[in-house]
């Protein structure tokens, strides 16, 4: 019989270098929220890929930012984080970053017990001197990491990326059940699918400002009722949320449902309704109810 690996994989990376989309490529399931917008990934979500003879337990982790007010503080913390508790750690660049920016972050790499792989990805946006001239300054950067070039979009040596974890991972028998592939509740998935909708639907500092919490999550044999509010911190922002007649709205309730239906191949029915709570973004025990610190 082979032997079994399981262990824990973490992404560390800039904001939109594409760390969901190569986690979601890994698990296949659309468990992290994906676009173009630079800080969608607040949490740290566990998606955990199963194999007969392994498991590998993957975390998104927010992209590397100085703290700057206490919610960014908060997301370093996770970032700190990714360095104490991994088996393997992924550390995503795109074609084209190059600024040595954190020194102290870089040195940390290097320094590293924990095998690291720097995955330089998008490059099928790149030519192949671009590319070459990329991996050769990598290789300078952090001699010590294991370079990978990939496209997560298009799935090119994600597999190869996968096999190498694998190889990586230590002996050990699976820490979750074999057929779980999260440890996030449903209402995280629910908040965060909302969430995706005001993001890609708001303009400027609207998405920003907001919070979902999903208050009531039934479900019987044949439907989920889901009753959502969406936190705002002003009365204008509560307006543009809702937008004319409560079209706008509307329309985060429709996509949000049609998403959550796919996810739980089940009838979903959600109730949206906007709250405003003044400065939610600088008071930290509302920060821990939303579950920033947990
Ligand atoms: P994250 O912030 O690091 O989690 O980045 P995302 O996974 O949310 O990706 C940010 C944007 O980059 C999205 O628009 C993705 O579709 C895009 N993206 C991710 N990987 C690739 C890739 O390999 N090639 C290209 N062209 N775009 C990518
Ligand atoms: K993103
Ligand atoms: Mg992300």
């Amino acid at each position: 019989m082979k032997k079994h690996r399981s262990g824990f994989v973490n992404i560390i990376g800039n904001p939109n270098v594409g760390k969901s989309t190569l986690m979601n490529a890994f698990v296949g399931e659309k468990l992290s929220i994906i676009t173009s917008k630079a800080q969608t990934t607040r949490h740290r979500i566990l998606g955990i890929v199963n194999g007969d003879d392994f498991q590998v337990i993957l975390s998104d982790t927010p992209g590397i930012i100085k703290p700057a007010y206490e919610l960014q503080s908060s997301m370093m913390d996770f970032v700190k984080s990714a360095f104490e508790d991994a088996d393997v750690l992924l550390y995503m660049v795109e074609i084209g970053e190059k600024a040595l920016k954190d020194e102290a972050f870089f040195k940390k790499i290097q320094n590293s017990n924990i095998p690291v792989l720097l995955l330089l990805n998008k490059i099928d946006t790149s030519e192949q001197s671009v590319l070459e001239e990329q991996i050769q300054h990598w290789q300078d950067v952090l001699p010590k990491a294991e370079l990978h070039p990939i496209s997560a979009l298009e799935n090119f040596n994600v597999k190869e990326v996968f096999d190498r974890i694998l190889e990586l991972l230590p002996e050990a028998p699976p820490y979750y059940p074999k057929d779980q592939l999260t440890d996030k509740p449903e209402r995280f998935f629910v908040n965060e699918t909302i969430r995706e909708k005001i993001l890609m639907h708001y303009k400027k500092e609207i998405p920003y400002a907001v919070e979902v919490e999903t208050e009531e999550f039934f479900e019987d044999e044949k439907i989920i009722r889901i009753r959502s509010v969406i936190m705002v911190e002003r009365d204008t922002q509560k307006g543009i949320i809702i937008g004319h007649k409560g079209s706008a709205l509307k329309r985060v309730g429709v996509e949000s449902r049609k998403d959550l239906e796919k996810f739980f191949d089940k009838q979903v029915h959600i109730e949206l309704y906007v709250k405003v709570n003044k400065n939610w973004r600088s008071n930290s025990r509302q920060l821990k109810r939303f579950g920033y610190n947990s």
